[in-house]
């Protein structure tokens, strides 16, 4: 007779980790159904959160996940709470760095059975961001399965929860989702808008991008979206309307682009199919976002923040399951 084999997961630090979008999406949905069907599965082993920036959801989240499966869980601020940490190889450290990645990630991961890893990039040095040297530090040195969340470049914690919350609120089979640039008075991250590209451009979705010149994306995360310079025209019938900033790829790390205009408001959402706005939060109202959309009735964005659980338990439950 044919057993069932559980799909294995080594490690999540993007969608391309995942063999079968389908069967984790349905896996996430029967949790929130259902959150303690599997509370011994991950009893004894321990996961350990690592935050080299700060966290509201993502700690919550994934930490309730963990608890939901049974896991114990060590959650540690590297940056504030750690020693400076060496990322280079082959320096003397006779500066302010005080111990080696080398050695760090290999003793976290005598303590944990999974480490979760937040780094966000630097914004300054493009190709260091871009080939994720510290996530691939950590990749390397562990020994154990690793969690994003959120790297230099992807977040896809989040992005599958964006899919989990679509699935749930959309009306039609193939809704338009449109990704839109927001304005934003600091130069911030493209982890998020790439890795929503990225999991778009997987789904059954009609997938269109909108941000001023400058900001196009890495082509590697959006190939198969359409990509626009006009909001106005990419907001037209649109089913979800997902909002936020990011500072320049080309001119790495910059912010060309001030313009008010691009910030949602009510008058561009009756644009749209009565669109539900998404935004990953924390969202910065009055600038990306207005007060109207967000406490209105088309905002989703405190359904995305809970969903954020449903999608840390799948992943971890895919990683259990492989390293039972
Ligand atoms: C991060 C980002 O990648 O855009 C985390 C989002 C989940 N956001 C920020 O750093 C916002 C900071 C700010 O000052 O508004």
């Amino acid at each position: 007779m044919a057993t069932l084999t559980p799909t294995l997961l080594k490690q999540f630090t993007s969608v391309n980790d995942i063999a079968d979008i389908e069967s984790i999406l349905k896996d996430a949905l029967a949790l929130k159904k259902n959150p303690f069907a599997q509370s011994s599965l991950g009893k004894n082993k321990t996961l350990g959160l690592m935050f080299l920036n700060p966290s509201l959801r993502t700690r919550l989240s994934t930490q309730k996940a963990a608890l939901n499966l049974g896991m114990n869980v060590i959650v540690m601020n590297i940056d504030k709470e750690g020693w400076a940490l060496e990322m280079q190889d082959g320096v003397v450290m006779n500066g302010t760095t005080v111990e080696h990645v080398k050695e760090a990630a290999a003793v976290m991961g005598q303590y944990c059975d999974i480490i979760g890893i937040r780094c966000f990039p630097g914004l300054k040095d493009k190709s260091e961001d871009y080939n994720e040297v510290v996530l691939n530090k950590f990749l390397s040195y562990c020994g154990v399965p690793i969690v994003s969340l959120e790297s230099a470049t992807l977040h896809p914690l989040q992005s599958f929860a964006d899919l989990i919350t679509i699935t749930e609120h959309k009306k039609t089979n193939r809704p338009k989702v449109v990704l839109t640039w927001a304005p934003h008075v600091k130069a911030l991250p493209q982890a998020v808008p790439n890795s929503f590209a990225e999991w778009m451009c997987k789904a059954s979705v009609d997938f269109v991008i909108a941000h001023p010149e400058e900001y196009d994306l890495d082509k590697k995360f959006t190939d198969g979206a359409t990509i626009t310079n006009n909001q106005n025209e990419a907001l037209k019938n649109a089913d979800f309307i997902y909002v936020k900033n990011w500072s320049c790829y080309k001119d790495y790390g910059k912010v060309s682009c001030m313009d008010t205009n691009w910030m949602m408001t009510n008058k561009k959402l009756s644009l749209t199919n009565n669109g539900k706005v998404m935004h990953c939060l924390p969202v910065r109202r009055g600038i990306e976002l207005s007060d109207e959309i967000l406490d209105g009735p088309n905002s989703l964005v405190i359904q995305q923040a809970a969903n954020r659980v449903w999608a840390a338990q799948a992943v971890l439950k895919y990683i259990l399951e492989s390293i039972k």
